[in-house]
């Protein structure tokens, strides 16, 4: 196994001393490793992967140097675009080095989210022409790899990537995981609002450990799986597919749950919602301020005012809850109007949480048949 120091002293090494990215499981602890040792001007977690592309290429323009960004593979969708039109060489021409973490590698057992992309992941870098090396935990000649990418990276001035397989960086525990408060846990939150709901609500939720609370807390309580959308993918969108099924079934509450992470990374979202304002729809957004289902890399949530955002984009009822009375409250007082609530929830889950037994495929026909009643 590689163990996170080594890597990141071969990328000081190489003259990379700045990285940006979107936490990933398999790279969590190279992630807690720059987190906690990375100067935090030479760091940042950013909201999606695109945004790293451009932060890396403006580092890059500002001091000439070769900066590193990281993601999971699903966040190869989001740096395309400035990869392609502004990183590539056939535009601006910015080196920088890509770290992703493979999931859904063929032959790997992963949950059904990661399985396409997990099959084109290295045909994506292909089509784009972005060179890379498979890393994994056998690799052993790392400083060798490392000076095959820097010197392609040096003579094109373009990105090279690191494709980095399950079980490659060795463990290390991030050391500045600073404890967020919060009175009631995430799962906590989402149980008393999935008993707040009425019969005909609909609920959509975001990626991560949410989706599968939500579906073991419907367990917990006998209840079937038809009135949610698990948004196990697609990480910020739940908002969106929410106010569009608000906006056609304009006579049943829509209640998206979100992460603060997920709402972040697409915060335009909520400028379309609020333009749109469906009375019907109820965003609730759990902040943990952390990508809790990562690793729990902090999120700049708990320092931004994300209820004054929802006001500024139109929402009509804004409100931020604390504690489990508060947010009983709010649920139960719910009126005709779109409506914002931020819940500050602790980080942190189960350790036993499992994962949904049914397949995204008969989640979504149990959904749509749910929808049509
Ligand atoms: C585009 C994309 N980038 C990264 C990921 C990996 N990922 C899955 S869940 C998650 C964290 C979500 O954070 P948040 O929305 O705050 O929810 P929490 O896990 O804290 O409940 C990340 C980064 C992903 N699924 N998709």
């Amino acid at each position: 196994m590689i163990e996170p120091k080594y890597f990141y002293d071969l990328a000081l090494a190489h003259g990379t001393d700045f990285f940006a990215g979107v936490p990933d499981s398999l790279l969590k602890n190279f992630c807690a490793y720059i987190t906690d040792n990375a100067p935090s001007e030479k760091h940042i977690i950013s909201a999606n992967e695109g945004s790293a592309t451009a932060l890396a290429a403006g580092y890059h323009f500002a001091t000439g140097k070769t900066p590193l960004i990281y993601m999971q593979n699903s966040g190869e969708g989001n740096m395309i675009n400035p990869l392609l039109s502004l990183a590539d060489p056939d535009v601006y021409s910015v080196p920088m080095l890509i770290l992703i973490g493979w999931r859904g590698e063929p032959g790997v057992h992963d949950e059904p989210q990661h399985v396409k992309q997990g099959k084109v992941t290295c045909d994506l870098l292909d089509a784009m022409k972005v060179p890379y090396h498979v890393l994994t935990a056998e690799t052993a000649d790392l400083e060798k790899k490392f000076d095959e990418a820097y010197a392609y990276i040096n003579e094109k001035s373009a990105p090279y990537a690191f494709v980095i397989k399950k079980g490659t960086f060795a463990d290390y525990a991030l050391k500045n995981n600073e404890a967020v408060q919060g009175n009631m846990s995430r799962e906590e939150a989402i149980e008393k609002i999935m008993l707040a709901a009425d019969e005909k609500a609909i609920f959509v939720s975001t990626t991560g450990m949410a989706s599968r609370e939500l579906y073991e807390l419907r367990e917990k309580h006998s209840m079937n799986h038809e009135k949610d959308f698990l948004t196990v993918g697609s990480m910020g969108h739940a908002s969106q597919i929410a106010l569009s099924i608000a906006m056609q079934k304009q006579g049943r509450k829509v209640y998206c749950i979100d992460g603060d992470g997920a709402t972040i990374m697409q915060m335009g979202g909520l400028a379309t919602i609020g333009s749109r304002a469906p009375k019907n729809l109820v965003h609730i957004v759990l902040n943990n301020g952390a990508h809790d289902s990562v690793g729990g890399q902090p999120t700049i949530a708990r320092k931004i005012d994300l209820c004054g955002i929802a006001k500024s984009c139109g929402y009509e009822i804004v409100k931020k809850v604390e504690t489990i009375p508060e947010l009983e409250d709010s649920l139960s007082n719910l009126e005709n109007k779109l409506t914002f609530i931020e819940v500050l929830v602790k980080k942190g889950a189960r350790k036993d949480l499992g994962r949904p037994k049914s397949t995204p495929i008969e989640n979504k026909n149990a959904f749509m048949e749910f929808l049509a009643l």
